[in-house]
């Protein structure tokens, strides 16, 4: 049994795990950095630790200091969240060497699924479709030429050790080849020390779907269904939805019967994702596992009652899954926005700084996992996410609605962030409709981007008139209402004003 988890990671999800282990009875310990000496993750342990400066590489990445605040906390088991040391092998080996359970899945799994060339092989052999390329590391240029021939263009040279989008390519022309591979090589071995490449026929605009898998170390494998996330930008997801528009039941259980396969062929335990692409006439691929808890693992919670913390810790005590496939089900529509700290106005620029004020939506079928507070500095070395919103109804229209009035209920001042953004996005017509794929933002973008000038242009104007109009009125005191002056009156008028100069 566990008892005390070290939580190593920072932000909205070092809190969201500590959540589970106190309503599991499990003492939490945080560790911090310099610069995250009053982050909320520190307040709301039991106990916690400092690991040193506030560059990752120096703290949330110092596996010997990370060793040795679990150590002296007596903690038995850690938790690493997302990114970080998540799913880096040599940690997980080093936690068991150390006697310290690592709430994820072995180091076999994390390194096995990690070299994206081993994990292609493990899924052709368990018969998962992979996209249609080579099945060893290209060693031989004239041979890479003639298989790339046979393929048929365009094509992508993939890193092998890479992944989300590192060291990728896409080869459109014959005449591109050579100097792709050569240059999809150095930024390799410059990344990841390792020049191993391979190529897969180019998938023109894929969706993004990921199943959820949990498996327990006594060979059971389960998955949670769909995550819908192709609304991304830059390799970076935005907007992820459950379930997914696109999806048919019988697909479903077909992709969901690969992933379990997927899984088992790992020999994995812990929670999972398997991703996909699917091509716009179904046909799905396996891309990846990632082998860590994601991000948007709060959408799929909702959506089919499980708190998949509780599962990883179940997991990792050794326990059996409880869960049957045959009775989990999809209940109602879950979406997830990233909010995230940057300027949409500045081609997403991080956007840092000290929260002045902040006001977190809440009400019916909203759920907030954040970390940030009033006069709190978000610090330049992190990941600019200030928090996720993540909102439940029984239909995706109302879904839909539910997250407009939570964004629009959702204000933070002192620094920039993408809710004006996500807003936009919630009225754009492809979104509304479901009909999206990978190019979803770069397709709309003129429309995305038309919110800044009238947006922005609109707020500066409404504030400006209803300045003057709330000043003339005290002048001549017509604006009081019982002696007391009406500010919802300034405002609206004030908008109204702003609208009609537009
Ligand atoms: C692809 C692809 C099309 N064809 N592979 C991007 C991240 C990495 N996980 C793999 N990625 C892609 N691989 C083939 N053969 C298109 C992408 C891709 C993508 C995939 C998922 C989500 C967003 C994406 C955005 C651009 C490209």
């Amino acid at each position: 049994m566990i008892k005390k988890v070290l939580i190593a990671n920072r932000g909205e999800i070092a809190i969201r795990v500590m959540r589970s282990c106190r309503e599991m009875d499990i003492a939490s310990v945080a560790v911090y950095s310099e610069a995250d000496r009053n982050s909320m993750h520190v307040r709301y342990a039991d106990e916690a630790f400092f690991i040193g400066p506030s560059p990752s590489s120096e703290s949330y990445l110092n596996v010997e200091n990370i060793i040795g605040a679990a150590k002296q906390a007596g903690a038995d088991a850690i938790h690493p969240g997302y990114g970080f040391l998540s799913e880096n092998a040599k940690f997980a080996e080093r936690c068991e060497k150390e006697g310290i359970i690592f709430i994820g899945p072995s180091p076999f799994s994390i390194s096995s699924m990690g070299d994206k060339i081993t994990a292609r092989k493990r899924m052709i052999k368990a018969g998962v479709p992979v996209v249609p390329g080579t099945a060893e590391p290209i060693t031989d240029e004239t041979l890479a030429i003639s298989k790339i021939e046979e393929i048929g263009l365009p094509v992508m040279i993939k890193a092998s050790a890479g992944g989300g989008g590192k060291g990728m390519r896409l080869v459109k022309k014959k005449a591109d080849i050579l100097s792709s591979i050569r240059s999809a090589r150095s930024e390799a071995i410059t990344a990841f020390g390792d020049d191993a490449v391979y190529i897969e026929k180019y998938i023109e605009s894929p969706h993004h779907i990921e199943f959820q898998i949990l498996a327990d170390k006594h060979g059971n494998a389960i998955h949670l269904f769909e995550r819908e996330c192709s609304v991304q930008r830059r390799h970076q997801k935005v907007i992820e939805e459950t379930p997914s528009p696109l999806m048919t039941p019988e697909l479903r259980m077909e992709m969901g019967s690969h992933a379990v396969a997927a899984a088992k062929a790992a020999k994995y335990y812990g929670a999972g994702t398997i991703e996909f692409i699917v091509d716009d006439n179904l046909n799905y691929y396996f891309l990846e596992m990632n082998t860590r808890l994601q991000v948007e693992h709060p959408i799929t919670e909702r959506v089919v009652g499980v708190d998949l913390v509780k599962e990883q810790i179940r997991i990792a005590e050794g326990k059996k899954l409880e869960l049957k496939q045959e009775e989990l089900e999809q209940f109602g529509h879950a979406i997830e926005c990233r909010i995230y700290a940057e300027d949409p106005d500045k081609n997403f620029m991080p956007s840092p700084g000290v929260i002045k004020h902040i006001t977190e939506p809440l009400g019916l079928g909203v759920r907030h996992d954040g970390y940030v507070y009033e006069g709190y500095e978000i610090p330049i070395y992190y990941d600019p996410l200030i928090s996720k919103l993540i909102v439940w109804a029984k239909t995706r229209p109302e879904a839909i609605d539910r997250m407009k009035r939570a964004l629009w209920a959702y204000k933070i001042t002192g620094i920039k962030t993408s809710i004006p953004f996500l807003a936009r996005i919630m009225e754009t017509n492809d979104f509304i409709n479901g009909n999206y794929n990978t190019h979803f933002i770069e397709d709309n973008a003129d429309f995305l981007m038309k919110r800044q000038a009238c947006g922005k242009r609109c707020e500066d104007i409404a504030l400006i008139t209803a300045y003057f109009h709330y000043k003339e009125r005290l002048d001549n005191s017509s604006g009081k209402k019982n002696g007391v002056l009406d500010k919802s009156d300034w405002k609206d008028f004030g908008r109204k004003l702003a609208v009609k100069r537009l």
